[in-house]
């Protein structure tokens, strides 16, 4: 049997496979600057966040009308119902759209779309958590997320993702003010490549519930003692870490470390059609790397479970 996965750290635009963005090219007359599938994939060598997240902005020029988002998405569900995924809390960057002229509806209603029948179609509950680019203006993240709230469409969180370093969680003090008034969760990615000072202050100034990457974290022992202490769950991407070369090689990375001293850490795919794999991929490289076993890889999967936004019912039945 294969273990119930929770995926609490995927981009959906992540997901966007160099096949289908061939496909969308032609179904939307979109010119690529790439002429053969290696070409494009030659690009795939990373030396930090920045230089990938150049390549993942660009590509999602093939994204143009409601049914490329429903195609992307529904692709990452079905591959996730291999991977043996139950439920996803998905990440969807409305500004990587809109930015580019896509109406913020086409974009959130042709994902939405898809996770509407995730359930169904593919056996995984699902939730959908915004994330703001915190290298664009926070006024920019407002309007969006009031444009969100009037339009009918119900998400169920908002996170902060993109360039992280030089531009610290508190900037975005009132967008996740606003989004805890209409009762969303709230998440943030900190600690990627930013210092430990801004995983405090997402927790002290955003009242984020989860900390996304947050492997920074392990160089300032009192912020080790107080996650520990709240069982402050971090979302971890062990391929993306050394993928964009946070981490040197797998075998650096510090899962096993985290685990022992005792952090709610969970294993996650991030950009999945970037690093080299999904959830699946990612805890069999480390199963193979550390010798994790079924105790260990059950831990993972139980820490997925009990980190996710689900009800304790909810929870219950998955594991
Ligand atoms: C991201 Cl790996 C990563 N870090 C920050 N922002 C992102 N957006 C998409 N992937
Ligand atoms: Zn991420």
């Amino acid at each position: 049997m294969k273990l119930p996965l929770v995926e609490l750290h995927l981009h959906i635009e992540g997901t966007l496979e160099p096949e289908l963005i061939f496909e969308l090219a032609e179904r939307n007359a979109v010119v690529l600057p790439f002429a053969t599938l290696a070409e494009l994939r030659a690009q795939y060598e990373f030396t930090d966040l920045q230089s990938f997240l150049n390549l993942y902005y660009h590509n999602l020029d093939v994204l143009r009308q409601a049914a490329d988002f429903t195609d992307l998405t529904r692709a990452y569900l079905s591959r996730a119902a291999d991977a043996g995924v139950r439920h996803a809390e998905i990440f969807f960057d409305p500004q990587a759209h809109t930015s580019r002229g896509i109406p913020l509806l086409t974009a959130l209603g042709g994902v939405a779309d898809a996770l509407g029948t995730s359930v169904p179609d593919f056996g995984i509950s699902t939730k959908l958590i915004v994330t703001f680019l915190r290298d664009r203006p926070a006024n920019e993240a407002l309007q969006i997320l009031r444009e969100i709230l009037a339009s009918g469409y119900t998400i169920d969180g908002v996170g902060l993702d993109s360039a992280e370093v030089g531009y610290p969680p508190e900037l975005f003090e009132e967008v996740f003010a606003l989004a805890a008034a209409n009762g969303l969760r709230r998440v943030a990615h900190a600690g990627e490549e930013g210092p430990p000072e801004y995983v405090w202050s997402a927790l002290d100034r955003l009242g984020v519930e989860r900390i996304d990457h947050g492997i920074r974290s392990l160089e300032d022992p009192a912020l080790v003692e107080r996650l520990v202490r709240d069982r402050v769950p971090l979302t971890v991407c062990p391929f993306s870490n050394v993928r964009l070369r946070a981490i040197d090689t797998l075998a650096d990375h510090p899962i096993v470390r985290m685990l022992d001293l005792g952090l709610l850490a969970t294993v996650n795919s991030d950009d999945p059609a970037y690093f080299g794999g999904y959830i699946d991929d990612n805890l069999a490289a480390l199963d193979a790397e550390f010798g994790l076993g079924p105790d260990r890889l059950a831990l993972l999967a139980r820490n997925g479970i009990e980190a996710s936004f689900l009800d304790p019912a909810e929870k219950a039945a998955l594991g």
